[in-house]
């Protein structure tokens, strides 16, 4: 059993400083920031953050890697290669990332070593598979002039791309992004979430025994209103990669818009889980569960409005309720403990706030509602019964382990209650027959359906969602044209073929 102790000293090994230009460089940071365990709220570690001049010195590092550094003239093969290297160091230290993560973040080891991690890595081999098929097109154009032409395309890197990671699960989520862009041959500068930055520095250790050149990939860990701020402002900075709140993602879209600078912006969701009459409803319940309390409910794709066909509802209730209440939620280094904390006491506050209301807006408060009486940003894993889709717990993500239950009394229904919403991210169907599956699969309005299970993962599939959810899709081939322009080249040719 791995306790706290030992966890917290593998925290005195992860630098603490930006890496920039392939060095660690925190010669200009005046500024620090703690990083707070959400369990025990103590300071975990200080970290230097980057400031505008560093933001500024590894945008500039990254465009002469591309423009005429090493990084620019290495092949796809190479590229692949160094991809693999990088996924299998992360894979020899994986027990690291997961234990980091869990202390960072706050939730059970078991999720990064079951999900996070295994993600992470095959993230990484996967668009290592591509970097070295990034092949154009050769396109059969008209005569010019009388002259025959010869057109191809060729798929060319976007350049510098700023990746910004919320602290959910920051290790996978730089993955999607850091994976694809340097695959399609981008400089990558990431900005970690100040409040878990702790594996993006471990993993910024591992950039230059894989072998990548200097400026390849840089890390400036700082706060979003000052470092992310000046990077996405940065008008070296040809693409913008952003996973978080739709309120930055905002502002990401405005910097971004100073340029006509490409984003990617997933902004999370209030993904409806539907569970009709025919369920199996012993699956549903475990995948229901999972999908609004996993990583303590802070899953852009969580599955918060779970939506339950009236002849099935009490029972499903009663079953879900049962299902909350044997989460065992505590220190994630506790034997047993299935539920960690929230990251910090303003998502703490914010979850509370949504409790009440849901109370207040009369909806069924039928499990959870409090906190533990113990330190740390903790709330029990809540369900509220009896919710219109007009309330508030059903409009807003909460972002915490808190589901709403809303009855429906026939398939449009629910497809109209699941479709009512100002998000369009993840959604999740849970019948046995497969022909209603497949044919709602096309109504429901959302970037990812799954059936029969709650969103499997993984990086051959698109990612992304519309509306507040966001813009463009990270992952699978979705991933490479993210960071890729598409260029044509045509040739007139001198040579006119005998009349
Ligand atoms: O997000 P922010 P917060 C949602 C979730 C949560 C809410 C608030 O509902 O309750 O957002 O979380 C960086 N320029 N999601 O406040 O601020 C910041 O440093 C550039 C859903 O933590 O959006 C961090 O790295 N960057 C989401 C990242 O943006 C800036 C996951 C996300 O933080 C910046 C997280 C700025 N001006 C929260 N301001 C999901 N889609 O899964 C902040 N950042």
């Amino acid at each position: 059993m791995l306790t706290r102790a030992a966890a917290e000293r593998l925290v005195s090994t992860v630098p603490t400083e930006p890496y920039l230009a392939g060095r660690w460089d925190s010669s200009q940071s005046a500024d620090t920031f703690d990083v707070i365990d959400p369990v025990t709220e103590r300071r975990l570690t200080t970290v230097a953050a980057a400031g505008a001049g560093e933001v500024d010195r590894a945008v500039s590092h990254a465009r002469s890697a591309l423009d005429e550094g090493a990084w620019g003239r290495t092949d796809g093969s190479t590229r692949a290669l160094l991809l693999h290297r990088l996924a299998d160091l992360i894979e020899a230290r994986s027990e690291e990332f997961a234990i980091l993560e869990s202390l960072d973040v706050g939730k059970p080891a078991f999720e990064p070593r079951a999900i996070d991690l295994p993600q992470t890595i095959q993230t990484f081999r996967y668009f290592a598979g591509w970097a070295d098929k990034l092949e154009g097109r050769s396109i059969p154009t008209g005569a010019y002039m009388g002259r025959p032409t010869h057109s191809y395309t060729v798929r060319e890197p976007v350049g510098v791309v700023a990746a910004i990671t919320p602290w959910n699960s920051p290790t996978m989520i730089g993955a999607w992004k850091i994976a694809p862009a340097l695959a399609a041959g981008c400089a990558v500068v990431l900005k970690p979430p100040e409040d878990a930055p702790l594996t993006s520095l471990l993993l910024a250790s591992l950039i230059e025994e894989a072998g990548f050149p200097a400026g390849a990939f840089s890390v400036l860990p700082g706060l979003g209103a000052v470092t992310g701020q000046a990077l996405i402002d940065h008008p070296g900075v040809d693409k913008i990669s952003f996973t978080g709140s739709p309120e930055t993602g905002y502002k990401v879209a405005v910097a971004a818009a100073k340029g006509f600078r490409r984003t990617t912006l997933e902004l999370g969701g209030k993904s409806p889980q539907i569970v009709f009459g025919d369920a199996n409803l012993d699956d549903a319940t475990m995948g229901v569960a999972a999908g609004v309390f996993a990583n303590q409910g802070e899953v852009c794709a969580a599955g918060s409005r779970i939506l339950v066909a009236r002849a099935v509802y009490d029972e499903f209730v009663e079953r879900l309720v049962a299902r909350a209440r044997d989460i065992k939620v505590g220190d994630p280094f506790d034997e047993g403990t299935t539920m960690g904390a929230l990251i910090n006491a303003r998502q703490l506050e914010r979850v509370s706030g949504y409790i009440k209301t849901g109370a207040d807006d009369g909806a069924r408060l039928v499990t959870g509602g409090g906190r533990p009486d113990r330190k740390g940003f903790f709330v029990e894993p809540t369900l509220f019964a009896e919710v219109d889709n007009t309330m508030t717990i059903a409009r807003q993500e909460i972002f915490g382990p808190v589901g709403a239950v809303i009855p429906f009394d026939s398939d449009t229904e629910a497809v109209t209650i699941a479709n009512d919403s100002d998000y369009a991210l993840a959604a999740t169907l849970w019948t046995s027959d497969v022909n209603r599956a497949h044919a709602l699969a096309r109504r429901v309005k959302a970037g990812a359906v799954a059936i029969n299970g709650w969103a499997p993962l993984d990086p051959r599939l698109p990612w992304g969602g519309s509306k507040l959810s966001g813009q463009g899709r990270e992952l699978g081939w979705a991933g490479i044209e993210a960071n890729t322009e598409e260029k044509s080249v045509t040739a007139v040719l001198s040579y006119a073929p005998d009349k």
